[in-house]
């Protein structure tokens, strides 16, 4: 918990961060889903037995969403729809993949407030056990 809070405090959000490095495949992760634009793959810290981070690859998008997460909530303008919802697309299709349709958790941490530790937006998505709310 304290660990959490003081990587989010502390987290560079204009700095290109871990996921490009993975995005990239020059770090290995365990990739669940892939597409033109959204890379899923396996949180390396996971919180529920099925724990799948699902971010942005679109350098353009990524670096404009990048950017307005920083603020302590998330902004998202009229012209990020198309990538976010396919964020949430690929969300569904992990979580059928995963077999935990029956109930899954979706995710965003957006600011410091919220934990947020690596500032290119992502999704989780948790399941596998029964979730409770309300969420800490
Ligand atoms: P958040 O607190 O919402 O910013 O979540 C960031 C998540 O990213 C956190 O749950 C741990 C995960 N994470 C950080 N570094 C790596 C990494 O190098 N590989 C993987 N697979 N996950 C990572």
């Amino acid at each position: 918990q304290a660990a959490a809070k003081a990587a989010a405090a502390t987290a560079d959000s204009g700095a290109p961060t871990i996921f490009d490095k993975i995005i990239n495949k020059e770090i290995p992760s365990s990739i669940v889903y892939e597409d033109e634009k959204v890379l899923a793959f396996r949180d390396i810290n996971p919180q529920a037995p099925v724990h799948v981070l699902v971010i942005p690859k679109v350098r353009d998008g990524l670096t404009e969403l990048a950017k307005v997460t920083k603020l302590p909530y998330l902004y998202a303008e009229a012209r990020h729809g198309e990538i976010l919802g396919q964020l949430l697309y690929a969300a569904r299709i992990v979580a059928e993949k995963e077999g935990i349709l029956d109930g899954f958790r979706v995710v965003i941490n957006s600011g410091p407030s919220a934990c947020q530790s690596v500032y290119h937006l992502h999704l989780h998505v948790l399941g596998g056990r029964q979730m409770n709310w309300p969420p800490g």
